[in-house]
């Protein structure tokens, strides 16, 4: 057939339109959903940063990378050289040298100021996520064998958030990361989470938000982030070995418009009315007029 520059053209774009296809079907299949921050099969990269930590925290990530590769490469290649360089065959008297100054001056200095030029970004990170930074909301989080309890202290609600056994779950729902009660924040807010725990240690982590800080029980830990814009579930889980049953506690975080929020609060207010934070209120009022009694 003899090919005319219409057909040369026609071939072209249709071959084209066929890459456009399959990147876009694995743009489908391997990208992070909008609508979910969640771990993925066979993911070697980090999840989609969202909020200012976790940006920063996956750029530092990617500069250390590249810190990494270069020593990595640069050792590597000192050690092929010397291998080839300085094998038996060419060198049958072998070498006695064992100082050279400047040589060990280099290899002194330059390793300092690598870490000095990591220390810089590591240290403003640190120090972002330690800020006393004025948030929109506070939410207390407790661990527990083996759930994890969220209460809205302005809200004046406190709930159980448990996994989602294998059988019960919907279609959109996800095995092992799933639960009943997220824990539903509004779009575009900054959270400050008081983390505490009720019995072993725990762990409130979810990576996509850079939220990872230890539950121990006695002890309440800071941490604050920035929810993103959007309509989005947050995933992650336990990631302190604390008991059986540590792999059952994940968490979800749903971030929700601000008006869909509003409605959510107004049911939830209902639906967890018998575990206000009234009610623990009390119990912990009574526990203190007991020990008042025992001395
Ligand atoms: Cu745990």
């Amino acid at each position: 057939m003899k090919m005319t520059f219409q057909t040369t053209f026609t071939s072209w774009k249709n071959s084209l339109n066929f890459t456009f296809a399959v990147t876009g079907l694995f743009v489908f299949l391997f990208s992070n959903p909008a609508n979910a921050s969640e771990p993925k099969p066979w993911q070697m990269d980090l999840q989609e940063p969202a909020g200012i930590i976790a940006t920063k925290a996956t750029d530092l990530h990617n500069f250390l990378l590249v810190v990494i590769t270069l020593i990595s490469v640069f050792v590597l290649g000192l050690l092929v050289y010397v291998c080839i360089k300085f094998r038996e065959k060419p060198n049958i008297k072998p070498s006695k040298t064992s100082h050279n100054t400047l040589i060990e001056i280099i290899w002194t200095v330059v390793p300092v100021l690598i870490l000095v030029v990591i220390a810089v970004p590591s240290f403003k990170l640190l120090y972002l996520t330690e800020a006393d930074k004025p948030v929109d909301m506070v939410v207390k989080v407790s661990g527990a064998q083996w759930y994890w309890n969220y209460e809205y202290p302005d809200e004046e609600i406190s709930f159980d958030s448990y996994i989602i056994a294998e059988d019960d779950l919907k279609d959109d729902q996800k095995r092992m990361l799933d639960v009943d009660n997220p824990l539903v924040v509004p779009e575009g807010t900054r959270i400050k989470f008081l983390v505490t725990g009720n019995d072993v240690m725990h762990s409130f982590f979810v990576p996509s938000l850079a939220l990872q800080v230890y539950s121990i029980a006695g002890r309440i830990n800071e941490i604050w982030t920035e929810v993103p814009v959007g309509k989005k579930k947050y995933y992650g889980q336990c990631n302190q070995i604390c008991g059986v049953n540590h792999a059952y506690m994940p968490i979800v975080i749903q971030a929700l418009p601000k008006n869909e929020y509003k409605k959510w609060l107004k049911e939830a207010k209902v639906k967890f009315a018998s575990k206000s934070i009234n009610e623990n209120s009390k119990i912990a009022l009574l526990e203190k007029k007991e020990v008042k009694e025992i001395k």
